[in-house]
């Protein structure tokens, strides 16, 4: 098998040159690196400064600053390994990364000299951090998560890879027509990738399919061998992950298909030039896209094969690795913690097992110690449509000797549970790995749940619900194993980099300790209540209304006027998230102004942006309903600028971060009990916007440290959502109720907002009307009389400002380097929590 243990490193070559890295010191001046980047131009790129494209100076740039990370990521690599000390792993399969140019120079502290460095050939840095494409290799939160917790990882010294999936194409992109959501490939690789190093020598095989063999030889025990029917290799590319004051790097290491064999050669000599490629196109379509679902489940063959590739070559490199170092696997969780972000890569759990028992020959409860101890996972929703199964003949063909894996954990598990806990049937089946009421299938939260030695839920509400949920029963079976890690943001991307007009304004008044330290963001608490402060605090965030203005006038020819309320809700569309009751809202505004034109109304920007997974129907029409409303509003005189509704295609990471600086409002309304944290809630809040929004997920704890006076909290609470469930609750007696929503609901019915097609909307409102399942009908009017808090507080400048101050002072919590430290100390032992000896 190739890979860089059968290969002689020049180390063994020549042991000459294993001397630690000494990088030459390189000036950190503008003349230092204007030199740098011409000399990547000429030399690694072709160009002279003359001739050089915009796209030239990105790439220029780009190389020169990686020497610099490589510099440190050399001496954090020796630094690691010479000290033994314990690795995470973090197995992802979406890393929502985004663009890096900016993270790396504000990280390393080169923005300054950068900028000028390039200004002497007259180009800006701000246009070239522009061409970056954005590396768009998640859905939604889950996958920004993955890529702050790298981050922030390397910030606090925490040794880690991060383990996924370099798709050919990323999250598709969005255009909008007709109103209309439609879906175009993604291409972030067309122009190369300058942050990544192939590693040819780090390939794996992966098998699937075959047949599983008993094989007895003489003097030991009788094995079990795998031989699959079909093996792919799966590559390694290595990308660089900085952290803030480039203290130590970590590597992002993505996984790659390709064919054993690039081509079959006789068949293309006898003429079969398409047969010959088509071994090669199988195996490269497992990295070739990413699944574009979010809380659904994607089921289909092609995403257990990726699911299990990137697993398998992740454990064969971690164990690999592992046994470098050491002689015995005995170890591996004292010295590797694997973090599984959410079920994708619970097909691991058997994976290591098979590499333990029948690769290494270690006996099946030892195995099981060892696995229960490297492993911990994350959960990251709820919703019953997310939860992963398969059904057991696809995994059973696919992966047979792991499935006799599965069976053999779970008749572990369930003697344990009859036999030490007297659990009953009803109970047993409710912690079997097994679903045997819906065609039988592999339930994969289960599977990551017995395997590991902690599981955690995403902020202190989502962690009871678990309890009381999805892992009801096995909660029960161990109660010691769930617990909570609420989600933070890395305040590098969120607030320093994305806002550095406030950031500025930050480092006058309370000097720069927070930019270590997110908590020290306190000591802005006192300056709430001094107007001077404020007024200054107010016009930072016009400045960046004013930009994200530009934006809007751009891409959709729509003037917004940076005086009225930016009122945003930007996310994945699902029906849960409840932009439909924003839209909603907003229409019965539009009918109110209309109605009471002479009424004092205060000018509102409604901003919304988001994707809809492509099978996902109802997602896309709250879109085009969102898109049919706009036209409609923004074109009606009647208004008067005092009501505009704009969306935003294409959300991503980079758009995130032009819009997060820029809200007055940030809506994080979702039914109660089904955000199981949210981020964009911290990233808003952290940049002065006031939130509204109900008692779920992250929110309730931003309410603890904000403070109630400063959160506008309304609706139902996740109790009171199940209990109105459980009891049949339906929409229409409540509409009959609210002559607001009610009216509403007939125009959008009527067809003001689908002219000649008034029954487009029918099944959106219709359901709303009848089973109401996501509480729009139940949670409107508290809404609405939220909404007109908050119209009327904005009058009131300083109060409204005051509130953002706090907002801002008070989310030090919330950033992804305590969330960090909680798993470093609590479930991995790693970083600065490491037990040494
Ligand atoms: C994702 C995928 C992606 C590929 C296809 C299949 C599939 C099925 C389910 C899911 C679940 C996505 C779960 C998710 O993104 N959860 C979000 O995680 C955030 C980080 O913890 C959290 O802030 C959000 O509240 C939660 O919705």
């Amino acid at each position: 098998m190739p890979n860089d243990a059968t290969l002689p490193t020049a180390e063994a070559a020549n042991p000459m040159r294993r001397a630690t890295h000494n990088p030459l010191p390189r000036g950190n001046d503008a003349d230092t690196l204007a030199l740098e980047i011409v000399e990547k131009l000429t030399y690694s790129l072709g160009k002279t400064t003359g001739v050089a494209r915009m796209y030239d100076w990105m790439d220029a740039t780009c190389l020169a600053v990686r020497d610099r990370i490589i510099d440190h990521w050399i001496s954090s690599t020796q630094k690691v390994n010479k000290d033994q000390s314990k690795r995470v792993c973090y197995l992802s399969m979406e890393f929502l990364i985004g663009r890096l140019l900016r993270d790396a120079i504000n990280n390393l502290g080169l923005a300054e000299p950068v900028k000028q460095a390039l200004a002497r050939y007259g180009v800006e840095l701000d246009l070239v951090e522009l061409l970056e494409p954005d590396a768009a290799l998640g859905n939604g939160g889950l996958g920004r998560l993955a890529a702050c917790f790298m981050e922030s990882m390397a910030s606090t010294e925490v040794p880690a890879f991060g383990y996924g999936i370099r798709y050919v194409h990323g999250f598709f992109r969005q255009e909008i027509a007709d109103g209309a959501q439609v879906e175009l490939p993604e291409d972030w690789l067309a122009h190369g990738n300058p942050w990544e190093f192939e590693r040819r020598e780090t390939a794996y095989e992966i098998g699937f399919g075959g047949k599983v063999t008993m094989v007895e030889e003489p003097g030991r025990p009788p094995r079990c061998v795998w031989r699959p029917a079909e093996r792919v290799l799966a590559v390694a590319f290595d990308t660089p992950i900085v952290g803030w004051r480039g203290k130590h790097v970590n590597t992002l290491r993505l996984w790659s298909a390709q064919a054993l064999d690039p081509i079959l050669l006789d068949a293309f000599n006898s003429g079969d030039h398409i047969g010959a490629l088509l071994e090669s196109n199988r195996a490269e379509a497992i990295t070739r896209v990413l699944y574009p679902a979010d809380s659904h489940q994607a089921g289909q063959e092609l995403r257990l094969r990726q699911e299990f590739f990137f697993s398998s070559a992740s454990l064969q490199d971690i164990v690999r690795r592992h046994l470098q170092t050491y002689d015995t696997l005995a170890n591996l969780g004292d010295k590797v913690s694997i973090q599984l972000n959410d079920t994708h890569p619970a097909v691991s759990v058997a994976e290591l097992m098979r590499i333990l028992v029948d690769i290494h020959g270690m006996e099946w409860d030892e195995a099981w110690t060892v696995t229960q101890a490297t492993f911990s996972y994350t959960n990251h929703t709820l919703l019953p449509e997310a939860l992963e199964t398969w059904p057991i003949h696809l995994f059973e063909r696919l992966l047979p000797r792991q499935m006799q894996i599965i069976y053999a954990i779970n008749a572990d598990i369930i003697r344990h549970a009859r036999q030490d806990k007297g659990l009953s049937d009803g109970e047993v089946s409710a912690i079997s790995l097994i679903d045997e009421d819906n065609g039988r299938r592999v339930r994969m939260g289960q599977l990551a749940f017995v395997g590991s030695h902690a599981v955690n839920g995403v902020s202190a509400l989502h962690s009871d619900l678990m309890k009381e949920t999805v892992f009801h029963d096995l909660h029960r079976l161990f109660p010691e194993r769930i617990e909570n890690k609420t989600n933070g943001v890395t305040p590098r991307r969120w607030l320093f980099e994305c806002n550095p007009g406030l950031c500025s304004l930050i480092d006058e008044t309370i000097g720069t300790a927070y930019r270590d330290d997110l908590d020290r963001l306190i000591d802005l608490d006192p300056y709430a209540d001094d107007a001077s402060f404020r007024d200054r605090f107010a016009a930072v965030k016009f400045a960046n209304k004013q930009r994200l203005a530009k934006v809007i006038e751009e891409r959709l020819a729509t003037y917004v006027d940076p005086k009225a309320i930016f009122d945003i809700q930007v996310k994945r569309i699902h029906e849960y998230k409840r932009q439909l009751m924003n839209i909603i809202e907003t229409v019965a505004l539009y009918d109110q102004i209309r109605s009471s034109p002479h009424l004092e109304w205060t000018p509102r920007v409604k901003v919304f942006a988001g994707k809809a997974a492509p099978s996902y129907h109802e997602a896309k029409e709250i879109i085009h309903l969102i898109n049919d409303v706009a036209s409609v509003i923004n074109a009606d005189p009647a208004v008067r600028n005092l009501l505009k509704v704009v969306f935003i295609p294409n959300y991503n990471v980079s758009l995130a971060e032009i819009i997060m600086p820029a809200a007055d409002i940030s809506e994080q309304i979702s039914t109660a009990g089904l955000e199981a944290s949210g981020t964009g809630n911290m990233k808003f809040a952290l940049n002065g916007a006031l939130t509204i929004g109900t008692l779920d997920g992250a929110n309730v704890e931003m309410q603890d440290h904000v403070g109630e006076d400063n959160m506008f909290i309304f609706g139902l609470k996740a109790d009171e959502v199940a209990r109105r469930r459980a009891d049949g609750h339906r929409g229409q007696p409540l509409i009959d109720q609210q002559p607001l929503l009610r009216a509403a609901l007939d125009s959008i019915e009527g067809g003001v907002f689908s002219e000649g097609e008034p029954g487009r909307y029918r099944s959106l409102t219709g359901s709303l009307r009848d089973r109401d399942w996501w509480m729009i009908a139940a949670d409107f009017d508290s809404y609405w009389q939220t909404q007109r808090r908050l119209d009327t507080l904005w009058h009131d400048k300083a109060d409204w400002n005051r509130i953002a101050v706090h907002n801002t002072a008070r989310m030090g919590w919330f950033s992804s380097d305590r969330s960090i430290g909680e798993y470093a100390r609590d479930i991995w032992h790693a970083g600065a929590f490491e037990k040494k000896g």
